[in-house]
C-alpha cells in the first residue's frame, strides 16, 4: 500500500502546476543531428563556489545555464526547463517529477536564477542544481551542478 504515497505526492505536484493531460512524445524525434556536443546544455551554482566557507545567516545561490532557456513551469518547448535546488537531500529520480519539499526541494517555477536558502546550520552542506521539464522531470541527458560548502557558526568576527 505504501506505492500509494508517491503517486498521490506526483498527482498533487502535477495538478499544482496546472499539468494538463499532455501526451508524452518519446519517440518524436529522430536523432539526426550528430556532431551538436558543443550544444550540451550544462547549469552551474556560480554561487557560493564550490568549497565555498560562507557565515550563518540567508546564503544566495545563483545559477547560470549554458544551451537552454531558463522557462516557467508549465512551459514544455525543447530546450527549455526550470531551475530545482535540492539541499542536503538526493535527487530521488532522474526520469520521475521532482518532489516540493520547503527547504530541502525548491522549485522556481517563475524562472528565477537565484534563490536565498535560509537557516542552514554551521556544518557542511550540500546544494544540487537540477534543471527539470515544465512538469518538473529532471531533463534528459541531465542538467545538474552539485556544490559543497561549509557554514561557519561565528559571524562578523574580525
Ligand atoms: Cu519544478
Amino acid at each position: 500500500m505504501s506505492r500509494l504515497v508517491p503517486l498521490v505526492a506526483i498527482a498533487l505536484i502535477w495538478s499544482a502546476c496546472g499539468g494538463g493531460d499532455a501526451p508524452p512524445e518519446g519517440s518524436a524525434t529522430p536523432d539526426d543531428s550528430p556532431g551538436d556536443a558543443a550544444a550540451i546544455p550544462r547549469v552551474q551554482i556560480t554561487q557560493p563556489q564550490d568549497g565555498a566557507t560562507v557565515p550563518q545567516g540567508p546564503l544566495q545561490v545563483v545559477f547560470e545555464v549554458e544551451g537552454l532557456v531558463i522557462s516557467p513551469a508549465g512551459t514544455m518547448d525543447e530546450g527549455t526547463g526550470h531551475h530545482h535546488l535540492i539541499v542536503d537531500a538526493d535527487l530521488l529520480s532522474w526520469t520521475d517529477p521532482i518532489g516540493v519539499e520547503e527547504g530541502r526541494y525548491i522549485h522556481m517555477g517563475q524562472a528565477q536564477t537565484s534563490f536565498t536558502v535560509e537557516g542552514l546550520e554551521p556544518g557542511e552542506h550540500r546544494l544540487i542544481a537540477v534543471v527539470a521539464d515544465g512538469v518538473h522531470v529532471p531533463l534528459d541527458p541531465p542538467v545538474a551542478d552539485t556544490v559543497h560548502i561549509t557554514v561557519t557558526g561565528a559571524t562578523h568576527q574580525e
